[in-house]
């Protein structure tokens, strides 16, 4: 079979990422990422079972395929050439899929890793970055209670206390919910819960930096490395220092050649 390339959006940096592989792969991603841009959902779990008989991986199918067709519509809602009707039609798309992957990147079980209350934010709608976070995490052993979009800090409060968890995880997607999560901060201090619960942050508009000015424990820029952040919270070795899942995400690399 001979090798293609594909030119896809990286649904994390906003920029241009080429893949290459055997033809009848980069055929599945394709047929996936022009259903989720037409935002067809009827078609997208067919084609997502598809993608995988093709020996793609779910993470790929879900990174170079589902993810790939939402970012074509968030770069042209970027640049006004998309709104909002059709930007819903592709997030709804987007989640059509993965249904058929959830089983396969949650397949490992056991005793949970820790437990973790994962939402977007008061004042925020924004539900597709966060539920990949939290299928990762179940994918890696975390028990996961979502408690979706537009939380108040009292709601975050109230389920880690019925579920006693041991990490909360804010999603923010505007620069304006953003500040929502230290106000969820001073709240869980405000309810004496600071130091019983881990704090993770994330979402595309939230850096490092903010994460560390407000107060978090960890932060992530995507959903993989939010699991390693994680998993380094919840390690005995953890000096109370702040996790930057970038910085795990490096520190794996290979070295770069010379
Ligand atoms: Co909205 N929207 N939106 N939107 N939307 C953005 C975010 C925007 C960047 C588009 C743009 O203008 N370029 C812009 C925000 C600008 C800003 O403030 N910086 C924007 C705007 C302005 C708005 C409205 C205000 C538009 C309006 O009404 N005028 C409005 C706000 C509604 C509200 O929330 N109150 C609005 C509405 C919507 C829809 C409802 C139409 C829809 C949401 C549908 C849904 O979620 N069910 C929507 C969408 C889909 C987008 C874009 C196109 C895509 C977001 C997305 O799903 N990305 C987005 C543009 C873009 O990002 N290109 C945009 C894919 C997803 C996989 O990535 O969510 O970043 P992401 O998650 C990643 C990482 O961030 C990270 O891991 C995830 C997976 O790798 N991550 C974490 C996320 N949470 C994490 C938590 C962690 C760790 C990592 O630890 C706990």
């Amino acid at each position: 079979m001979t090798t293609e390339i594909l030119s896809i959006i990286d649904p994390v940096t906003g920029g241009t990422r080429e893949i290459s592989g055997p033809s009848n792969q980069i055929a599945a991603l394709r047929e996936l990422i022009g259903l989720v841009e037409r935002g067809d959902h009827n078609k997208v779990p067919t084609a997502t079972e598809k993608a995988l008989e093709t020996g793609l991986s779910a993470l790929e199918v879900l990174m170079n395929g589902l993810q790939a067709g939402l970012a074509v519509v968030g770069e042209r809602f970027k640049r006004q050439k998309a709104f909002i009707p059709e930007v819903l039609m592709t997030a709804r798309a987007m989640k059509a899929g993965m249904p058929v992957l959830k089983p396969l990147l949650t397949a490992t079980q056991g005793k949970p890793q820790g437990v973790v209350v994962l939402g977007t934010v008061k004042g925020d709608l924004h539900d597709v970055g966060r539920g990949i976070v939290g299928t990762m995490m179940e994918g890696a052993g975390f028990q996961v209670h979502d408690v979706g979009v537009n939380v108040a800090p009292e709601v975050f409060i109230a389920k880690i206390k019925e579920v006693n968890a041991d990490i909360i995880g804010m999603s923010a997607l505007l620069s304006t919910t953003m500040m929502m999560q230290k106000a969820t901060i001073q709240a869980l201090r405000d309810a004496g819960m600071r130091d019983t619960v881990k704090v993770m942050s994330g979402g595309a508009p939230v850096t490092a930096a903010f994460a560390e000015e407000v107060g978090a424990d960890g932060w992530a820029p995507d959903a993989l490395t939010a699991v390693e952040a994680a998993k380094v919270l919840m390690g005995t070795d953890w000096n109370g220092k702040f996790v930057s899942g970038a910085a795990l995400s490096r520190a794996r690399a290979p070295a770069a050649a010379c």
